[in-house]
C-alpha cells in the first residue's frame, strides 16, 4: 500500500452540494483523471441527511474502493466508524482530538490547522495528516478564517514539523504548483474538479502539476 504522504498527493473534498451532476459520476471521473485520496464533506445548503446521506457515503465509498483510494469522512466521526471508512477528517470546531483517535483506532485522522501553532498542536495530539488553510479565497466553504498564502505551509515546515500535509482552498491549476513548493505534499480542493465542464480532465491537469512540482 502506498504511503499516506503519497496517497496525499491529489485530495478531492465533495459533497452533493459542490456538485453539478450526479456525485457518484463526479467522484468515479476525478479518481480516473487522477485523485489519489477522495474526502465525502457533505455540508451546506440542501445538504443530504439520514439515511440519504448514509447512502450517499456508501455508493462514494463503493467508487473508492474499486479504484484502490482511500475513503475518509468529514466530521461525522459515527458514520465513518459505522461504514469502516479508511478515515475521518476533523477541523479545530469539531470533537477533540484525542476523543476522536480513541474512537477511530488506527484509521487515518486529518486535522484542519490554519497557522503554526494549531499544527504543532495536532501534531503532538495524534493527527495523522493535516490540511492547512485557507490557503487563498475562497467562496466554497461560507465561514473561512483568514486566508493565509502559501507562506503558512513554509512556516509549518521551518518549525521542524514533518507530518503529511496538504493545502486547502481556491487552489486550482494556477496556483498548485506554490503551494506544492511551499513544502505541502500535495492540494486538497473542492471546486477545482467538481465544478469543472469536466472533473476527469481537470484531475488530469492538476495531478500533472503536483507531480511536476515536487
Ligand atoms: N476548508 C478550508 S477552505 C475549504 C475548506 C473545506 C473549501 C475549499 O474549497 P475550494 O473550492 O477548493 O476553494
Ligand atoms: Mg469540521
Amino acid at each position: 500500500m502506498m504511503k499516506l504522504r503519497e496517497q496525499l498527493a491529489l485530495y478531492f473534498v465533495m459533497g452533493s452540494p459542490n456538485c453539478q451532476s450526479v456525485p457518484e459520476e463526479v467522484v468515479e471521473e476525478a479518481i480516473e483523471g487522477g485523485v489519489t485520496i477522495f474526502q465525502f464533506r457533505e455540508k451546506g445548503t440542501g445538504s443530504l441527511e439520514g439515511e440519504e446521506k448514509k447512502r450517499l457515503a456508501k455508493a462514494l465509498q463503493d467508487i473508492c474502493k474499486k479504484h484502490g483510494v482511500p475513503f475518509v469522512v468529514n466530521d461525522d466521526v459515527d458514520l465513518a466508524i459505522e461504514i469502516e471508512a479508511d478515515g475521518v477528517h476533523i477541523g479545530q470546531e469539531d470533537e477533540q482530538i484525542e476523543f476522536v483517535r480513541k474512537k477511530i483506532g488506527n484509521k487515518i485522522l486529518g486535522v484542519s490547522v490554519h497557522d503554526v501553532e494549531e499544527a504543532k498542536q495536532a501534531e503532538a495530539l495524534g493527527a495523522d495528516y493535516l490540511g492547512v488553510g485557507p490557503i487563498f479565497y475562497t467562496t466554497t466553504k461560507e465561514d473561512i478564517r483568514e486566508v493565509s498564502g502559501p507562506d503558512v505551509i513554509q512556516a509549518i515546515r521551518a518549525h521542524g514539523l514533518t507530518l503529511p500535509l496538504v493545502g486547502i482552498g481556491g487552489i486550482n491549476a494556477q496556483n498548485t504548483h506554490e503551494v506544492i513548493e511551499a513544502g505541502a505534499d500535495g492540494v486538497a480542493v473542492i471546486s477545482a474538479i467538481s465544478l469543472q465542464e469536466s472533473p476527469r480532465q481537470s484531475a488530469k491537469e492538476l495531478r500533472a502539476i503536483i507531480d511536476a512540482s515536487k
